[in-house]
């Protein structure tokens, strides 16, 4: 391949390369490998690089992780794939707790990423304990089942590339929901209270810097937020399609 290291495209294709490494690993879904697909397209559609949109939602993102009482990052394949070290990262910074929640089984999947997760440092993982386990209501997929001192008990929830169900059933729980999606249109992203529209190799990377420095509270309206990414992406389009 003749594209620099640093192209946005040979990162695209590392990125890819992580997901089928994880799904070759059983990390991954297969349906993850499917979601990715989307990402991907989403992402060329944003640039392949982090809107000022995105930026907004991340300090707001920080500093809602920073006051909450119990912060919960919820971890899935792809996201385990993509964000392991971010994720133990946020985890110290904050003392947040890291829970599994899978949409797809095989249950055994969960164990394998709990081991991912443990092996890069993680020292607790909720998510496969049969005794502390929850339903959450309005549910009928496997993301039902959570961890009575994890999400059940948590009042800020990050929800990496999450199913529109959940987030409502997390927001009828009184969770305050912050959500990773390419898609600035799905239902999580326009469910959430704070939607980064971004990918989460580099949206995760930007928040936990961010998570490191004291935040001021910010004027944050998710609605418009979304709105001003939606017309970044319709500006980048059209810059580009005068280009070609
Ligand atoms: O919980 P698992 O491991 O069993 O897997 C669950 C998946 C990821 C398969 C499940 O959540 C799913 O089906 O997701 P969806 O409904 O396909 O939604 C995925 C959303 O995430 C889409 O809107 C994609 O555009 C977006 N997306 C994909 N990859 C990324 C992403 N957003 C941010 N960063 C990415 N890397």
């Amino acid at each position: 391949m003749n594209i620099p290291k640093s192209h946005p495209r040979f990162v695209s294709l590392q990125i890819r390369e992580k997901l089928v490494k994880g799904f070759d690993n059983n990390l991954v879904a297969k349906e993850g490998l499917l979601a990715h697909g989307r990402g991907e397209a989403f992402d060329y559609l944003i640039g392949e690089k982090t809107l000022k949109s995105a930026k907004k939602a991340i300090s707001a993102a920080a500093y809602t992780l920073q006051n909450a009482k119990k912060p919960v990052i919820s971890v899935n394949g792809n996201f385990a794939a993509l964000c392991t070290p971010e994720i133990i990262k946020m985890s110290q910074i904050l003392g947040a707790k890291i829970e599994v929640n899978l949409f797809y089984g095989p249950e055994s999947r969960k164990n394998v990423i709990v081991r991912v997760l443990k092996k890069s440092g993680a020292k607790q993982v909720l998510g496969t304990n049969p005794k502390s386990a929850r339903k959450l209501k309005g549910l009928d997929s496997a993301r039902r089942i959570v961890d009575k001192d994890g999400i059940y008990s948590a009042d800020v929830v990050l929800v990496p590339l999450e199913d529109g169900d959940r987030t409502l059933a997390l927001k009828k729980a009184k969770k305050k929901v912050i959500t990773f999606d390419l898609n600035p249109l799905s239902r999580t992203a326009q469910t959430a209270d704070i939607t980064i529209v971004d990918n989460t190799t580099r949206a995760m990377k930007l928040l936990v810097a961010a998570c490191k420095k004291k935040k001021a509270k910010p004027s944050y309206n998710n609605k418009e937020v979304l709105s001003e990414s939606i017309s970044e992406i319709k500006k980048n389009l059209q810059r580009r399609a005068k280009l070609a």
